[in-house]
């Protein structure tokens, strides 16, 4: 190994953006950073630096110096955390500078020549872990606030950053640990007579426990779209003003609105959050039955848009009322989720009810009087995301997690079935402690290097 890349070597990286700003933070991890640093920091007066001079945790208003040049090549605000108070646990120095790239770049260039090389992706977070200052799922948790593209993604995020599912795994590996320990001790102690739990309460554990396991999968496409966004598909017939509801949610002009029917052909997809549910919207072209070939194009699309769909809103026409190619409408989407939208009630005379027979929600609303819009969204954030749902806390699982949690469910849930068939206790553990481990890896417990490098290659440089 290089001496370079030793783990414990000062790093230094970009914490902003790269990028022209106002003000970019060079953050630096190491040991003995006030003396490495004190050559090129001076007083705003020219002035050398003493290390007294920079209080813990209090920014300084100090120039970086170029050693090369002589010259004054920043002026920066200067902040040092000693270890273990810090973000990695070590001794963390920021300097918050101007955004120029040139003089970053010329900045982080000085450090390396003063020995503090440049960051690998993720390699503070690691050195985090390493010192115990973070375990895995906070760590992964970061990357997913980092990454969120809605609030409420931010939110569960952020919740799992304060430890909701570091502590609901060890709560699982403190149950399971105890069940190990009683398999283990009818191992230790086969030959004298002390009876070891009944198996039917270590059934009991193992089956609650695969229960809670099975819950926190079937909860992570919830995750997902909570990280990914739902599919929403608006369908109807041609000319109810799907394209006007595609606008209004997207808050611009997006698709072409006219009332000649068979104006949208395409699906026009796009990214948006209603009440702060990350949606993927999509406009489709109105469903009829058509001989023209371009239009039945469109229509195959939207039939294929509607697999996909996490959920969709059936616009109907108000003022015409439901008419035989709605009710067949209603009936292809009676499997999906979903809610019915009576748009243009600035047209409906009352000579007709507005009445489906499927049990769904609808909301009547006329995007050119703008009556009811409102109800609409809160209507479609609480279908896709139910308040329930969102209490309880939807798990965003990271692939590894996930992937990683079902190998634990697996072993538990062959532990089980061995169990039941009655199979010696050396037999039974194996399973087990696969499971446990597994639920270690998750939280940090085993911390392989390749493991390691997995995880932190998925992070930004300066995290
Ligand atoms: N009176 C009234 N007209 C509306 C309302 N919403 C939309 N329209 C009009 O209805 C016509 C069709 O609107 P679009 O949004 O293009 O309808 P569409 O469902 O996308 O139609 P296709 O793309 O042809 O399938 C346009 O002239 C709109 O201005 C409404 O609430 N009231
Ligand atoms: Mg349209």
């Amino acid at each position: 190994m290089l001496p370079t890349l030793l783990p414990d070597h000062p790093i230094a990286a970009l914490a902003t953006p790269p990028g022209t700003s106002a003000v970019a933070i060079i953050r630096i991890s190491g040991f003995h950073l006030i003396n490495l640093l004190l050559p090129i920091l001076r007083h705003p007066n020219g002035q050398p630096l003493s290390p007294s001079d920079l209080p813990p945790r209090q920014l300084k208003r100090l120039d970086l110096h170029d050693p090369e040049t002589q010259q004054p090549l920043d002026q920066a605000m200067v902040v040092h955390f000693p270890a273990p108070r810090s973000y990695t646990g070590e001794e963390i120095m920021e300097i918050h500078g101007h955004g120029s790239q040139v003089i970053l770049q010329r900045t982080l260039e000085i450090l390396s020549d003063i020995g503090i090389r440049p960051a690998q992706p993720g390699e503070f977070t690691r050195r985090a872990c390493l010192n115990g200052k973070l375990d895995l799922t906070r760590a992964e948790a970061i990357t997913a606030l980092i990454h969120a593209s809605s609030l409420r993604a931010a939110r569960e995020a952020l919740r799992q950053m304060e430890g909701s599912l570091h502590h609901k795994i060890e709560t699982l590996r403190e149950r399971l640990l105890t069940v190990l320990a009683h398999l283990e001790a009818s191992l230790d102690f086969a030959d004298e007579d002390i009876d070891p739990l009944p198996s039917p309460l270590i059934l009991g554990e193992l089956s609650s426990a695969t229960e809670e396991l099975g819950k926190w999968l079937r909860q992570a496409p919830l995750g997902e779209r909570l990280r990914d966004g739902f599919h929403l598909t608006i369908i109807g017939r041609p000319n109810v003003g799907k394209s006007s509801l595609f606008n209004h949610l997207l808050r611009r002009k997006r698709a072409i609105v006219s009332p000649t029917p068979g104006t949208t052909r395409d699906c026009i997809e796009s990214r948006l959050e209603i009440q702060g549910v990350p949606v993927i919207l999509s406009d489709t072209a109105g469903l009829r039955q058509t001989d023209e070939p371009v239009e039945a194009e469109g229509i195959a699309l939207t039939r294929e848009k509607l697999r996909q769909a996490d959920g969709v809103l059936l616009v109907l026409d108000a003022g015409t009322g439901l008419t035989p190619e709605d009710e067949s409408l209603l009936q292809e989407i009676s499997e999906l989720h979903g809610i019915v939208v009576w748009n243009k009630m600035d047209l409906y005379a009352r000579s007709h009810e507005l009445k489906i027979a499927s049990p769904r929600t609808t909301v009547q609303i006329s995007l050119r009087t703008e009556t009811g819009l409102d109800e609409l969204e809160r209507e479609i954030a609480s279908f896709l995301l139910p308040v329930s749902v969102d209490g309880e806390g939807a798990i965003i699982l990271a692939a590894r997690q996930k992937e990683t949690l079902t190998r634990a469910l697996r072993a538990l849930i062959e532990c089980e079935t061995l169990i039941v068939h009655k199979r010696p206790g050396e037999v039974t553990a194996l399973p087990l402690r696969a499971a446990l481990e597994a639920l270690g890896e998750l939280v940090g417990h085993v911390t392989h290097e390749a493991l390691l490098d997995r995880i932190f290659s998925t992070f930004c440089i300066g995290k």
